[in-house]
């Protein structure tokens, strides 16, 4: 994540948003920026998925489908995963 305050660049603040943690074992591909609750503050998703579908043949702790990553915008520039309580996807699905 990363914030550009109008200093000429970009700072790294993943860390202190709480999306590292969530996101550090997991390959993504984009994400984006919506109100999925609608309470007035942009929430994340992430997509995430491994690129290779033979993955598993070489590494079977591994896989092709990994479960995406939501994440409600509590304020304050933090977030907190919401993956599994909104039926998403829930990380023991795969
Ligand atoms: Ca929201």
């Amino acid at each position: 994540m990363l914030p550009c305050p109008g200093k000429g660049y970009f700072d790294e603040v993943s860390d202190e948003a709480g999306i590292t943690v969530p996101t550090r074992d997991v390959p993504s591909f984009g994400g984006g920026f919506f109100d999925y609750d609608n309470d007035g503050w942009l929430d994340l998703f992430i997509a995430n998925g491994h690129v290779y579908p033979e993955i598993e043949q070489v590494s079977p702790e591994t896989h092709y489908k990994q479960h995406n990553t939501l994440f409600h915008n509590e304020g304050g520039g933090k977030f907190k995963e919401t993956s599994a309580p909104t039926g998403l996807s829930p990380p023991d699905n795969f």
